[in-house]
């Protein structure tokens, strides 16, 4: 059975593409809620709605388990989701903020992610409860998402607004930055060309996805080599759109 995972866009593409390759044989259905994106300037109460009615059609799929490639409706939701429904569910905070920490080596980490992820206060939580001596300082960087989907990611206006959203957090001295937002792995090259070298950007994506294999072999719930994997994509509104921009990521 395949693997389910959901975004509020095309975003969750980042979160896919690890999930291909560190699940190779491994088949995925994937919803993107293209007609109702941004999640990350909505409500908790919207966000885990439309987190629940998205599950429930990956479950209508037939999967295994959930992945819910959203920042913002981990940071919200995740709790929720699993507690309700009866499969596996995995969000990208913990994974991220578990890389963030073991990167960290002056125990100071910076957050980016769209206003309600970091509003939510989540990966504090889940990066205080794994250290609870680590500094944090955190940004909303809401221009990124339109900036990845514009293919603006390597420009100069791209830089510019790093720039500017990025200053407290360089001025802070964080040693790492955690990308807590799907579309922000995009940005990597312009992210740590303000940062600087020296700063290590965690990919919260990387990190779910070999946690998403290390409980799939505990549960035994792996596929079998000789299965050939298949990928199917579903959005909620304008799948031209979503090809064009599904194929930056
Ligand atoms: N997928 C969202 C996130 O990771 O928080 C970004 C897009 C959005 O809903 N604004």
């Amino acid at each position: 059975r395949p693997i389910g995972v959901f975004d509020s866009g095309v975003g969750g593409m980042t979160v896919v593409k690890e999930l291909m390759d560190v699940l190779k044989n491994e088949s995925l259905v994937y919803f993107g809620d293209t007609a109702r994106v941004p999640y990350g300037t909505k409500s908790k109460q919207t966000v885990t709605k439309y987190a629940f009615q998205n599950t429930r059609f990956l479950l209508s799929q037939g999967v295994k388990a959930v992945v819910i490639a959203c920042n913002t409706a981990s940071a919200t939701s995740l709790e929720d989701v699993k507690a309700h429904f009866d499969v596996p569910v995995f969000g990208v905070i913990e994974p991220g903020a578990l890389a963030a920490v073991s990167a960290s080596k002056n125990k100071k980490v910076g957050i980016i992610g769209t206003e309600r992820t970091i509003l939510s206060g989540a990966y504090e939580k889940a990066i205080k409860a794994l250290d609870p001596f680590i500094e944090i300082k955190s940004t909303p960087c809401p221009l990124f998402v339109p900036l990845v989907e514009e293919g603006w990611a390597d420009t100069e206006v791209a830089y510019m607004v790093a720039k500017e959203y990025l200053k407290p957090l360089k001025d802070s001295g964080v040693d790492t930055l955690v990308l807590g937002c799907t579309h922000y792995p995009l940005l990597m090259s312009t992210i740590s060309k303000v940062m600087g070298q020296d700063v290590v950007l965690v990919n919260p994506a990387r990190e779910t996805a070999l946690m998403v294999r290390e409980k799939l072999e505990e549960l035994g719930l792996f596929s079998a080599n000789d299965e050939k994997p298949y990928y199917k994509f579903f959005v909620s509104d304008n799948p031209e759109k979503f090809q064009e921009i599904g194929e930056k990521f």
